[in-house]
């Protein structure tokens, strides 16, 4: 059978919720990494892969996979060994609702095409900021619930991890103190610390002179 092949870049805080995905499930793979500042991988064979243009995009199984999302949720169908969501429906609803603060309501608006965009083509952090925080002062109300422990939901990292450590690494980037959420700043740490995260690190998956 012929592997997975993974469309990267340590660029993407959305590509790294995928790469800890596989890393979390054990899901071995090939991976192509795009340099995506300035938009390279656009060629048409990745705008073939992938309309959008975006990475990432997960080729497994026979399909041609882009979404994050759709590709961790792929993966637990396929691996329900080692879960990223919870089978109990009201526990996972509880992690999807996580996942989706981050990846549909704050990366979505503090992305840098949609950042520079709304900031008139100037400085972004003002913007970045005001998102970010938004996303994360609702996050962190949230973590407050009992079934937040190391990880936002148990002791192991999971769905929402993997949208929660690339994004609060995008924001420590942007400027922001953490401290101002210290769960969500607790998780994070736990995060960069755990196998998963520190193995898929971008700075370490960053091709040599990059
Ligand atoms: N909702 C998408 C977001 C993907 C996305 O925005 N990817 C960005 C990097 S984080 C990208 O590929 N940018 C390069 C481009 O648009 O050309 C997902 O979850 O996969």
């Amino acid at each position: 059978m012929t592997q997975p092949v993974f469309h990267d870049s340590w660029q993407s805080s959305a590509a790294w919720r995928v790469r800890a995905g596989l890393a979390l499930k054990g899901v071995a793979h090939e991976v192509r990494m795009h340099e995506i500042i300035g938009k390279p991988h656009r060629t048409p064979a990745f705008m073939a892969l992938n309309p959008q243009g975006t990475v990432p995009v997960l080729e497994i199984d026979g399909l041609v996979i882009p979404q994050s999302l759709a590709i961790l949720e792929y993966l637990d169908d396929i691996r329900p060994t080692s879960r990223l969501l919870p089978a109990d429906p009201s526990e996972r609803v509880r992690v999807r609702m996580l996942a989706h603060i981050i990846a549909l309501e704050t990366h979505v608006v503090t992305n840098m095409d949609v950042a520079k965009d709304a900031s008139g083509g100037g400085d972004v952090t003002d913007w970045m900021h005001r998102y970010v925080r938004r996303g994360f002062d609702a996050f962190e109300a949230h973590l407050d619930h009992p079934a937040t422990r190391a990880f936002c939901h148990g002791n192991a990292p999971g769905f929402a991890d993997c949208c929660l450590i690339p994004q609060a690494r995008n924001a420590e980037r942007a400027g922001l103190d953490l401290s101002q959420w210290p769960l969500l700043q607790g998780i994070y740490r736990r995060g960069l610390d755990h196998p998963a995260f520190a193995t898929t690190y971008p700075d370490i998956v960053a091709p040599q002179g990059s």
